[in-house]
């Protein structure tokens, strides 16, 4: 027997516990909510999932490589938008619940779940730094009898082909002593209707033992578990789900194009298309795409396929619409100004809405940026506003330049009227669209924020992606 597995320091599952199953000890533990759970990483997903398991009444412990999160936590508050300070706070004083940075608890935990981010290198490949960290740490406290869950979204085939492998170097077999899965995270953060309760869990197993706890296991905390038949396939499918809005988002600005140069208006157009009741779901032009996943995640799908000789035309001409919609934004504003007798060197530029998207203040990839970075780079003296982001820096791989900083200015009357074009990039609702309407020049709508009825009774002249 290999020392690591005989170390008394391990926490046996039982006495004779090599003749235990650790499929079955496992499903006991869980059953009677005495696995102790471990989740790596807690942000957006992370959070959100373990304070589930807590108020199921399993004990959790919470890893991270930032203090302040753990403290914050441990505090009895939540900085999750949809995680409440008094679930965070029930769930520590009852004991269920605390955060740490000392990864060696992670030998106590019965299972352990990798919440941790999956971004894209510069060069738009997979970055798989902290899935790798996440899995030394997890290499160096493990023991016999764990259940390890990769959450994190990634390209078909991590977890079999990176995962496994760590966890069988330290001498571990898999099945006998350890179980492996995936199930990507569906988090919508904000979203009113969906919770990590009530949103549907694919789950698959390195193998059918892994997928039946894992499945058992997520049984305890959501109402609906879809198992699947391996890890790959649940890796495939998150990825599936993401690429298909990226693509579907690229034929809508595509069409917005086409619509333009037909003299028609998008908006009219795919509000029509939607009224048909079963094959056809509405997506809508916009400035580009941001957000933390679907901008990232077909990239992972397209690099594993490039690793089989394959290449995803659909991802890769998706990409090329979408990337390229803040250059046409660009165009329009440039046009309109142009008709009006000015440049757009020189002119002033106000951007209404900055956040990837309405009533979020995340700023990850948003287009906003690359609109900024091209008019700043044509000479423009451009400046925002938006209610949810008090300061828009320029030091993200994504950006062109490296400009200034800039601040949330306040919509005053002034601010508006002294503004040569007005760019909406974000549909905030917190915004009164009708004054800025009766009060701007010119108004370049890439988001259908303005209504029929506001465009009919303003003075300012209207462009409309
Ligand atoms: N966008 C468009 N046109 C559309 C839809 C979106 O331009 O028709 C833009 C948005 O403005 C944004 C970007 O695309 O910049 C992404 O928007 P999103 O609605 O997909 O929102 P995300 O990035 O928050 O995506 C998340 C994803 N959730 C997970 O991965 C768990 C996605 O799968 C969800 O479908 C989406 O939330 C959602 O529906 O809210």
């Amino acid at each position: 027997m290999d020392d690591k597995l005989s170390c008394t320091s391990f926490t046996p599952l039982t006495d004779n516990k090599q003749d235990v199953m650790i499929k079955e000890e496992l499903t006991r533990l869980i059953d009677a909510k005495s696995a102790r759970i471990g989740v790596i990483g807690l942000g957006y997903v992370g959070l959100p999932l373990i304070i589930e398991f807590c108020l199921k009444g399993f004990n959790a412990v919470g890893f991270e490589v930032d203090e302040n999160k753990t403290g914050e936590i441990n505090a009895g508050r939540s900085y999750i938008v949809d995680v409440t300070d008094e679930n965070v706070k029930a769930c520590v004083d009852n004991g269920k619940l605390t955060a740490t940075t000392d990864f060696s608890q992670l030998e106590g935990c019965d299972v352990i779940i990798i919440c941790v981010p999956t971004p894209l290198r510069k060069t738009k490949d997979p970055d798989m730094s902290y899935i790798l960290t996440a899995g030394g740490e997890i290499q160096k406290y493990m023991r016999r009898g764990q259940l390890i869950i990769l959450e994190s979204t990634t390209y078909p085939g991590t977890t079999d082909e990176v995962l496994q492998p760590m966890f069988e170097e330290m001498g571990f077999k898999l099945d006998e002593d350890f179980l492996l899965a995936f199930s990507p995270e569906r988090v919508d953060p904000g979203n009113p209707q969906f919770q990590t309760h009530n949103i549907p869990k694919v789950v698959g197993g390195v193998g059918a033992d892994s997928t039946e706890v894992s499945a058992f296991l997520y049984g305890q905390i959501v109402d609906q578990v879809h198992p699947v038949s391996s890890a790959r396939v649940a890796e495939a499918a998150k990825l599936w789900e993401n690429t298909f809005r990226a693509i579907n988002i690229g034929m809508a600005n595509e069409m917005a194009k086409l619509c333009n140069a037909l003299g028609i208006d998008t908006w009219e157009v795919v509000r029509a298309a939607a009224t048909k009741p079963f094959g056809f779901m509405p997506f809508y032009p916009g400035p580009g795409i941001g957000g933390h996943c679907i901008p990232l995640d077909p990239h992972y799908l397209s690099w594993k396929a490039r690793q089989h000789g394959f290449d995803s035309q659909f991802i890769s001409l998706a990409e090329q619409v979408n990337s390229t919609m803040p250059n046409y934004v660009v165009e329009l504003a440039t046009a309109a100004l142009n008709d009006d007798r000015k440049a757009v060197n020189g002119s002033k530029i106000l951007i209404l809405g900055v956040a990837y998207k309405k009533d979020i203040d995340d700023m990850r990839e948003s287009p906003a940026l690359s609109i900024i970075d091209l008019l700043r780079a044509d000479g423009a003296d451009v400046y925002y506003h938006d209610p949810f982001v008090p300061e828009v820096t320029f030091d993200h791989a994504y950006t062109i330049g490296k400009g200034d900083p800039l601040f949330n200015k306040e919509l005053t009357d002034e601010l508006i009227t002294g503004s040569d074009c007005v760019i909406i990039c974000t549909e905030h609702t917190t915004v009164d669209y009708s004054r800025v309407c009766s009060l701007a020049k010119l108004v370049v709508d890439t988001r259908n924020a303005l209504t029929p009825e506001v465009r009919g009774g303003c003075s300012a002249k209207v462009v409309r992606l």
